[in-house]
């Protein structure tokens, strides 16, 4: 029979550079990209995200930060997410569902609360590599690229590899995004993909990368066959494209599914 395991991963993107008023002061908030895990079902997809932001330049009487949130069209709540201490100027968020977030960060302390920074926004899409469990996609490798729409030189490149909890993780610095933008997304045995016209606020989801392409040459023909053939009932790594520790018709029915299939710019 065979099996298939779908939705292995999740990848959490966003990108900003923001501002806030602090005591006075004007400060930075570099937002990390950061990361989402798909556990199991469709419906039971959770979103792990990382945010970080500069310490005032004045600490004094700050115990903790204050982290509000809410949804892509909704009123933010009184409840919020705390990151204690003066110097914690980072926090992940886990089990958000997918979708749209936006987010905003105040600093507290006895003496009360600062006004909120800026506001930034976050879209939680799942992306799976085709054939892998989170398990099996530990380690991997994700190339990310941003380009305005239709554009060709990246405003931003990054690598991302997925933790032994199926998180990415993706370095920040990731300022000027525009407000719509294209992604890019390609990995190791993986036809590479693009996403045309996203934005912070879209909720679709992303899909899967197409396994198969086994020499990573942007297509998926008999060269790919060719090395499957080879490693036929052995542990190749490369080949063993859903991760079982053999190669064998499961794997191959991963090239024949997406034969002739070819990276999208
Ligand atoms: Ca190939
Ligand atoms: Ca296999």
């Amino acid at each position: 029979m065979l099996r298939r395991f779908v939705l292995a991963l999740s990848s959490f993107l966003s990108f900003s550079t923001l501002h806030r008023r602090f005591a006075g002061h004007r400060e930075t908030f570099a937002i990390i990209l950061a990361a989402c895990f798909a556990a199991g079902a469709a419906s039971a997809q959770t979103a792990t995200i990382s945010l970080a932001w500069d310490a005032p330049t004045d600490i004094t009487g700050v115990s903790e930060y204050r982290v509000y949130s809410r949804p892509a069209s909704g009123a933010y709540t009184s409840s919020y997410y705390t990151a204690s201490g003066a110097n914690a100027t980072n926090i992940s968020i886990t089990n958000l569902g997918l979708g749209s977030y936006f987010f905003q960060v105040t600093s507290a302390g006895p003496g009360g609360e600062s006004s909120p920074s800026n506001e930034i926004g976050l879209s939680a899409e799942p992306l799976s590599l085709e054939g892998l469990s989170a398990s099996a996609a530990s380690g991997k490798s994700i190339n990310a690229q941003v380009f305005s729409p239709g554009g060709t030189v990246a405003l931003i490149t990054t690598n991302a590899v997925i933790n032994a909890s199926g998180v990415i993780v993706i370095g920040g610095g990731a300022a000027g995004l525009p407000g719509t933008f294209d992604l890019r997304f390609d990995a190791q045995n993986y036809l590479a993909r693009r996403f045309v016209n996203r934005s912070l606020s879209a909720t679709s989801a992303l899909g899967a990368l197409s396994a198969g392409d086994l020499d990573n040459s942007g297509i998926i023909n008999s060269i790919d066959y060719s090395i499957l053939k080879q490693n036929w009932l052995s542990a190749n790594s490369v080949s063993d494209i859903n991760g079982d520790g053999v190669v064998n018709s499961f794997d191959y029915g991963y090239l024949k599914k997406n034969w002739f299939g070819s990276d999208q710019n």
